[in-house]
């Protein structure tokens, strides 16, 4: 017989086991929209310790809706090693162009990584701990900011936070205002070509400890933007994933 109290007992202390343990973690990712699943999961592979931290109840971020709620993407050639990775299907639309279902490509991600990595969803990071570069995060729920409550946040520490908050480049922006070290300068206009290069090419370190990926990239350096191709977001995820090993490591 089946038992609520068990039920709700179970599914307490299970949870906050997950939560001690993301006190301290290796890595933080915010975000869980193509960059962030893909950071995530290389560097789990990798052997570190990450949580990722997503603010609505569901992960994938623009995976979802493809181009204007046609649930298809595009990527380029240098990323088909990703999802052969995955095993996402593809189909080749020209030597340069291949297209894929964006209901697969986010169910793969958000499968592979949720049984590799500590995800929080339905958390928000709404500051960071700032010493010697970016220590940590300051977190609430979703549910908080929605409720309009005075709640006070609690804190995660971590050797490094990646910001894969894609447009709104939000652990940037708090970062460059409190520290006023480096400016946010906001992504550019339409350019596919150039912004997929670009994004991947500047993805790194921005302040100590704080990395972008995905479309955070194009907002801190004003890159341009690339419309529903998604080769840049998951290379630009893989490339942060092995920044970060490389620091950790030396
Ligand atoms: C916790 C947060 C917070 C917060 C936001 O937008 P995303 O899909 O980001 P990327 O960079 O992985 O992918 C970008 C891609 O989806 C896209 O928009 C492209 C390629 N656009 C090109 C164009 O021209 O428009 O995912 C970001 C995720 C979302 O799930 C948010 O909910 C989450 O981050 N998030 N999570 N705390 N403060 N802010
Ligand atoms: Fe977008």
């Amino acid at each position: 017989m089946v038992d609520e109290t068990v039920i709700s007992k179970a599914i307490i202390e299970s949870y906050f086991e997950r939560l001690k343990r993301c006190l301290n973690v290796d890595v933080i990712v915010v975000g869980a929209g193509p960059s962030g699943l893909t950071a995530s999961y290389y560097l789990s592979e990798s052997g570190f310790n990450v949580c990722l931290i997503e603010k609505r109840l569901s992960l994938g971020g623009g995976i979802w809706g493809g181009g204007m709620f046609f649930n298809k993407i595009v990527v380029q050639s240098q990323a088909l090693p990703i999802l052969d990775e995955f095993g996402i299907g593809y189909e080749r639309y020209d030597e340069e162009h291949y297209v894929l279902d964006a209901i697969e490509l986010a169910g793969s991600l958000i499968r592979e990584v949720a049984k590799r990595v500590e995800v929080l969803n339905g958390v928000c990071v709404e500051d960071v701990v700032v010493r010697d570069g970016v220590e940590g995060v300051v977190v609430n729920w979703s549910a908080t900011f929605m409720s309009g409550l005075h709640v006070d946040p609690l804190v995660l520490r971590s050797k490094v936070v990646v910001d894969a908050t894609g447009h709104d480049a939000v652990v940037c922006r708090i970062t460059a205002k409190k520290t006023k070290a480096f400016e946010v300068k906001g992504e550019g206009g339409m350019y596919a070509d150039l912004a997929e290069k670009l994004v991947v090419e500047k993805t790194g370190e921005v302040y100590p400890n704080l990395y972008a990926t995905g479309m955070a990239v194009a907002s801190v350096y004003g890159l341009p933007r690339m419309g529903p191709i998604f080769g840049g977001m998951l290379l630009s995820g893989k490339k942060v994933a092995e920044l970060i090993a490389d620091k950790l490591r030396s």
